[in-house]
Order: structure tokens, then C-alpha cells, then sequence
């Protein structure tokens, strides 16, 4: 009998090649413990609502109400949600063709697409067409549409930071393209160096590549570095003159915990960058209703802004996402709220300020607590977490660990946190599912556990990272940068 077309030797091998460290071995092990009964806190997965967070009344007032209409009809509306929410809810209803049951345009309905580019607008300053704005299922399914669109096989290369979120890594692999890598520098920060860059361009031309566009992250994940104005105006520059495309994932645009560096858009710094820059480096941005204070994961929204693609490519992006019909309806009306939210003297205001703060406050102090936390530990130093949702400490393992690992038949970084969850049941990722320098170990840890939790959590932490450095260490020294 011939192989049969759904055996494992016969499917796509890019499906096999592609690899998601965020729900790899480590995430399987600790899904089969709590299978068994024992206590596991994921901080695998930035997944907020997951870890506790509550949902902000309005939006989910709002998308209630378009969930069911009929409510809007009875005569005690009134009692159970303020006027604002009733009279958002019936705002975005009109703007759909029949409610929340029915399809809308495969690019998203006109109306949301219209406020999101009046959130641009006054985000930057700068004009936004919502012709060139789409809607989509997550962030996720916009940076795999776009991927799709660029990369035509093996010999086109994205440039990826490295460490980087896998949604990169897997959907280039996905698509059978080349990942080009840059590294980010862990001892400036997570800094991004120009130099460092052109490097891995000029490598990558040589191998015959060609490099086609490059992914930033900002706030970095898991890096969780601010990307500054200066660095963002040099990476643009460097954008014009290599000819490349810029897929700006900016979805934690709302996860600030510095001042120093407030947030600032990859269009705004094109736009002030003037022409010929403006008018020629193409860019594409990512946001999402996952992350900032809604968290809402589940909804599964997002959208994605062109700016400098032709028309011609913009219609075959159109033509591509015609093919799922349309994206998640009731996402894009969070998407609505999120970007064009209440407004002081609103009814429901204070209860929106009081809840969305309260959220952003309590993620700033997590953010402090996770990092001196794990800077108080024995072979680990962090940077601090300036934005994003998550902490990625180095770990300096001794080599003896290192040879331990290899005899268990794992990737050290892995041994280190299996053991790490069966010792304590925190579920982390390995930093080797982001990418790192060779012979240089992290894990992944989110914030989000409940901020009550947390000096709980560090503490169990550092009781196993001290007893495992006491196990392993001798005097030959450390892994390191
Ligand atoms: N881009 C980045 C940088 C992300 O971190 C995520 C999700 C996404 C895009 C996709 O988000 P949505 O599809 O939900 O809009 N972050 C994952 C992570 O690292 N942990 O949990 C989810």
C-alpha cells in the first residue's frame, strides 16, 4: 500500500518544520501535571484574562448589547447598562450589515475601519486612509497574511530580531521562506545596533538571499525593550537604503512601565522623517485587542495599516482575505471601543479610567517586582521589563548543568526550566524557543500573575534557581554573554 496522503511521511514538510516554543514541550508537560493534580502557574502564554484579569465593564457592556439586540428593545435596558454603552452598542450595530450574525467586508466593516484610521490620526498626527486599514482574526492571521504576501520561496529573507516572538519564525518556516536573523543586544538594553543589522543583511545577500523586509517588535517581546525615536528614524533610514519593507508589531503600544521612552509608532517617525522616506519605505503595523489593559484575547482582533503599497498589491491582499469571507465580527467592535474610547464627562468614564489605570498601575509595579526579583537570584541578571507583558532573565548555568542537560538529551535552557516547573509548578517558556546568542540562556516569564501572588512566586523562584545553582556549581564557570 502507498503511503496515504495524510501520513506523517507524506504532509507538507514546512507544517513540520515550523516550530511555537510558547505551546512547546514545556507547556505540554505542564498541561499533563495539572492533569495530575498539582498547582500550575502559566506564565507561558501573555493571556491576561487567563491569570485573573477581569474583564473592563464598557466593552464588554458594548459587545453585549450588539450580542443581543433584542435587549436593546426591552423597556429595562436602562436598569442593567448605562446610556453610553446602549448608545454605543446601537452606533456600531448601524454600522453593520445585519448585526453581528452576518459577514461583514472581507477587509472589515467601513465604519470601525473609519474610527481606526481617526485613532491613527490623532495617535500621530498624521492622516490615516481606512482603505489601507484591515481588520483581522488576532494580529497573528494580519502578520501571516502579510508574510504570505511577500514571501515568494526559499531565496526571500525577512529580517527577524533575535530573540523574537515565534509567530515570526514558525509562519516564515510555514511559508518556506529564510529567516534572516539580527541580534539584539542584551547588554544595551535589547538595544538594536544599525551595524549589527547590515551584517546580517550583507551575510544573508551572500548566501543569495534576498532581503525583503524586516520585523521590529515594539515593546519587544520577550525582550520587553522601548524601541526609541532615534533608533526607530535609524532603522527607517536603514529600511530606505537596503530597500527593505517594515512590519512594525507594535500590539503592546499600551503596555508602557517607564517614562523615559513613551511609545511612538513606526508611521509617526516615517512621517516625520519627510520625503523621499516617507513616500517610499513601506510599512506595515500590527495592533491588537489582546494586549494593553483589554487583554481580550479570546476575542480574537486585530488590524493591519499599509502605508506606501500600491495599490495593485493592496488588492491582491484584499483578494487573499476575500478568501475567509470576513474577520471575526465581534472582535472588531472591541477593536471599535478600544481605539475610540470614553471620553471625560461620558457616564461611564470614571469606572473606565478607575479600571483601565488600575490594570496598567498594577502591571508596572508586577513589572519592578519580577525583575528585582529575579536580579536578587545567584547567575541571573535581567533587564528591566520597560513595556510588553513579560520578563526574560539570563541564566547563567554552570557548565556542569550545561553537561547534565546533555545527558537528559536536552537543550540546557530546557532542563533547566522542566526542572523549574516540577520543582515549583511555574510554567515557563525556554529562551530558546525566541532564538539567542549561541551558549546563552533565558526563560520567558509573563507579569500577569495576580500582583498578590506574585512575591509568593518570585520567592519559590528563588528558592529553586539558588538550590539548582548550589547543585551544579563548581569553580569552572559560568555560561555568559
Ligand atoms: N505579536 C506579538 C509580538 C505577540 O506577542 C503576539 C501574541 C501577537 C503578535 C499576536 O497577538 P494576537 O493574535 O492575539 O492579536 N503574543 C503571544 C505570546 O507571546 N504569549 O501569548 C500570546
Amino acid at each position: 500500500m502507498p503511503p496515504k496522503p495524510l501520513d506523517y511521511g507524506s504532509i507538507n514538510e514546512n507544517v513540520k518544520k515550523s516550530q511555537y516554543a510558547v505551546r512547546g514541550e514545556l507547556y505540554l508537560r505542564a498541561s499533563e501535571l495539572q492533569k495530575e493534580g498539582k498547582k500550575i502557574i502559566f506564565t507561558n502564554v501573555g493571556n491576561p484574562h487567563a491569570l485573573g484579569q477581569r474583564p473592563l465593564t464598557f466593552p464588554r457592556q458594548v459587545v453585549a448589547l450588539c450580542q443581543a439586540p433584542f435587549l436593546l428593545d426591552d423597556p429595562n435596558v436602562g436598569l442593567l447598562f448605562p446610556a453610553d454603552a446602549i448608545a454605543r452598542a446601537k452606533h456600531y450595530l448601524s454600522l453593520t450589515s445585519g448585526g453581528l450574525g452576518a459577514y461583514s467586508d472581507s477587509r472589515g466593516l467601513p465604519g470601525i475601519r473609519k474610527e481606526i484610521a481617526e485613532f491613527i490620526l490623532k495617535r500621530d498626527g498624521y492622516p490615516s486612509d481606512p482603505e489601507l486599514i484591515y481588520l483581522t482574526d488576532g494580529a497573528s492571521k494580519g502578520v501571516m497574511q502579510i508574510l504570505n504576501t511577500i514571501i515568494r520561496g526559499q531565496d526571500d529573507g525577512i529580517l527577524v530580531p533575535v530573540p523574537q516572538y515565534p509567530l515570526y519564525s514558525a509562519t516564515i518556516a510555514l511559508l518556506g521562506g529564510t529567516l534572516v536573523p539580527y541580534y539584539l543586544e542584551e547588554t544595551a538594553n535589547w538595544g538594536l545596533d544599525v551595524n549589527e543589522l547590515r551584517k546580517s543583511v550583507e551575510q544573508a545577500r551572500f548566501r543569495g538571499i534576498t532581503v525583503k523586509a524586516m520585523v521590529i517588535i515594539n515593546p519587544g517581546n520577550p525582550t520587553g525593550q522601548c524601541v526609541s525615536e532615534a533608533n526607530l528614524r535609524e532603522i527607517l533610514q536603514f529600511c530606505y537604503q537596503e530597500n527593505l519593507a517594515l512590519l512594525g508589531d507594535e500590539v503592546y503600544q499600551q503596555n508602557i512601565y517607564q517614562d523615559e521612552r513613551p511609545f511612538i509608532s513606526s508611521k509617526k517617525v516615517l512621517m516625520d522623517l519627510g520625503p523621499p522616506i516617507s513616500k517610499e519605505v513601506q510599512l506595515i503595523s500590527f495592533h491588537s485587542v489582546s494586549k494593553g489593559y483589554y487583554g481580550e484575547c479570546g476575542q480574537r482582533g486585530g488590524y493591519f495599516e499599509m502605508t506606501n503599497i500600491p495599490p495593485e498589491t493592496v488588492d491582491e491582499i484584499y483578494k487573499v482575505a476575500s478568501i475567509s469571507l470576513s474577520p471575526n465580527v465581534p472582535a472588531q467592535i472591541f477593536m471599535g471601543v478600544m481605539i475610540n474610547p470614553l471620553k471625560p464627562g461620558d457616564i461611564s468614564y470614571d469606572q473606565f479610567v478607575r479600571e483601565s489605570n488600575g490594570i496598567l498601575e498594577s502591571l508596572r509595579r508586577r513589572a519592578r517586582i519580577m525583575t528585582d526579583g529575579f536580579n536578587s537570584c545567584r547567575n541571573v541578571v535581567c533587564n528591566f521589563t520597560e513595556g510588553a507583558m513579560y520578563s526574560f532573565p539570563q541564566i547563567r548555568l554552570p557548565p556542569r548543568a550545561i553537561d547534565a542537560a546533555k545527558q537528559a538529551g536536552k537543550v540546557a535552557d530546557v532542563f533547566y526550566c522542566l526542572k523549574l516547573l516540577e520543582a515549583t509548578g511555574i510554567s515557563t517558556v525556554p529562551g530558546s524557543g525566541f532564538g539567542q546568542k549561541e551558549g546563552v540562556f533565558h526563560l520567558r516569564t509573563t507579569i500577569l500573575p495576580a500582583e498578590e501572588d506574585m512575591p509568593a512566586i518570585m520567592d519559590s523562584f528563588k528558592k529553586f534557581n539558588d538550590e539548582f545553582m548550589e547543585q551544579y556549581e563548581d569553580n569552572r564557570g559560568y555560561s555568559r554573554l
